[in-house]
């Protein structure tokens, strides 16, 4: 997969792909991110990026033209259209685990980050297929909430995680949270792992985990477990230990 990020701070983006598993997958030849400067598609001597919004008000606006020609010059260097184009803005679709896979299984994406008090709403309008938030908190830009989406979409590109990374035991993996995990030592401080981990039994760990999940689910995110597919019988079990 390729993924081409237009923004305005190209430089935010080296540390946090140079480590763990961005960097492998980049290494392994399972993914290419390339940072492009929106600036350097204007035109002016000043390479002005963002202008005073029409109708007045506070901030500034990002200028449709770079952000068209960053794009489509992009396009034409890596040869394909009709990939998603995704604009980052706290005025998108919440993101999700499902929305991350959706776009995992494309050779190519486009991440257009938004910054000042927002940008042209013809970008929105006739560049970007869809628009997506990373939480309803603001942010000065859009370039960490890209670095958000390239983590949790690259580790979901086959062969990225190693056969002990599995994806599907993650919490939202199935709509669901996480169980609890526990590692050595067996007692620390007091505190013992419970013992049911260290029965070897795999049919009860794996039963005592799925509980864990629906107990955890339920209690801090209910609305997770209302659209989660649960049985007859689990649904019953939650009412009665919950
Ligand atoms: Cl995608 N951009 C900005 N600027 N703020 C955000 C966001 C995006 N998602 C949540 N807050």
């Amino acid at each position: 997969m390729r993924i081409d990020i237009l923004c305005l701070f190209p430089e935010m983006f080296v540390s946090p792909f140079s480590h763990s598993i961005v960097k492998r997958a980049e290494e392994r030849g399972l993914v290419q991110v390339v940072a492009h400067n929106i600036r350097d598609y204007t035109h002016d001597r000043h390479g002005t990026a963002d202008d005073y919004p029409y109708g007045g008000g506070a901030g500034m606006v990002l200028k449709p033209e770079p952000v068209f020609e960053a794009a489509e010059h992009i396009g034409q260097l890596t040869g394909v259209d009709n990939i998603p184009v995704v604009l980052l803005t706290p005025q998108g679709r919440p993101f999700t685990q499902r929305i991350a896979a959706g776009l995992s299984e494309y050779a190519n994406l486009m991440l257009i980050c938004g910054h000042y008090e927002g940008i042209d709403e013809r970008v929105a309008e006739n560049l970007a297929t869809d628009e997506i938030s990373i939480g309803d908190y603001v942010l000065t830009g859009g370039e960490l909430a890209a670095m958000v989406v390239v983590d949790s979409v690259v580790r979901l590109i086959p062969g990225v995680l190693g056969s002990d990374e599995s994806v599907t035991d993650d919490s939202h993996a199935d709509g669901l949270l996480e169980y609890p995990q526990y590692t050595r030592p067996e007692r620390y401080r007091g505190w013992d792992v419970p013992p049911i981990l260290l029965s070897g039994n795999h049919g009860e760990i794996a039963a005592w985990r799925r509980r864990q999940s629906l107990l955890r689910t339920a209690a801090r995110r209910p609305d997770l477990l209302e659209k989660a597919t649960l049985t007859d019988k689990e649904r019953a079990w939650i009412s009665d230990n919950s």
